[in-house]
């Protein structure tokens, strides 16, 4: 048996140990089949820095110590106030109150007595300063005011302005005044619409002839004329204050 053939085996099975403990050579091999790859090299330098990567996703919260509560804050402004409460329970009934200028403690005799001077009064003032018609008495303090002053002045009396009803109460104010004066009728609130102050319309009139006119559209009161007669006159003017007072 002939060891010339047996030869470029060994060569090649020499090459195919060597290159087993690499697994690189094969690119060598395709450029140059008949040499034997060599022990692997020395690690090159390290390579330069790549490039950032993507921003990575929020961690968790840090374990970190906690810090110290600080000051309390500044007081805030008042809130807006609250809805009415409901309503409480009615207390018991009170005891009866005392009133020492009330006369109800007088006695049938002084009530009557008390009564008899008050009318007596009422006529010591009818017969020297008003007229009594009815169950009215008509009164005057001598003042020249403006309508709205002798509303006012009666009304602290707990009186209301001359208001005649029939000819027997306008002949009275007339006879009491002797001057023009205010009446208690008005067209204030509806022109030519006489009312009284209570807001009725008045069924008794005495016009003097030609009224009333309204002058210049601010003749919106009455005035009691030296004769009895009715003028509509302006309210800001001023005429005697008379008022009626119940009898
Ligand atoms: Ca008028
Ligand atoms: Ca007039």
């Amino acid at each position: 048996m002939s060891l010339f053939p047996s030869l470029p085996l060994l060569f090649l099975s020499v090459v195919a140990v060597s290159y087993s403990e690499t697994g690189t050579c094969e690119d060598i091999q395709k450029t140059c089949p008949v040499i034997a790859c060599g022990s692997p090299g020395i690690n090159g330098f390290p390579g330069k820095d790549g490039r950032d990567g993507a921003k990575g996703e929020k961690g968790e919260p840090g374990q970190g110590l906690r810090g110290l509560q600080g000051p309390p804050g500044k007081v805030g402004p008042p809130g807006l106030s609250g809805s009415p409460g409901l309503r409480g329970v009615s207390g018991p009934k009170g005891d009866p109150g005392t009133c020492p200028d009330c006369n109800s403690n007088l006695d049938a005799s002084e009530r009557k007595a008390l009564r008899s001077e008050l009318d007596r009064i009422k006529k010591w003032l009818t017969f020297s300063l008003g007229r009594k018609v009815g169950n009215k008495i008509f009164l005057t303090n001598g003042d020249k005011l403006t309508f709205n002053g002798v509303k006012a002045l009666c009304a602290q009396f707990q009186a209301s302005v001359a208001t005649p009803r029939n000819a027997k109460e306008n002949t009275a104010i007339q006879n009491l005044a002797k001057e023009e004066t205010f009446l208690g009728i008005t067209d204030e609130r509806t022109e030519g619409q006489f009312m009284d102050l209570t807001g009725r319309t008045v069924t008794y009139t005495n016009w003097n002839e030609g009224e009333p006119n309204n002058v210049g559209s601010q003749e919106h009161c009455t005035v009691l004329l030296k004769d009895g007669r009715w003028n509509d006159i302006p309210c800001i003017n001023s005429f005697l204050a008379v008022c009626e007072f119940p009898a």
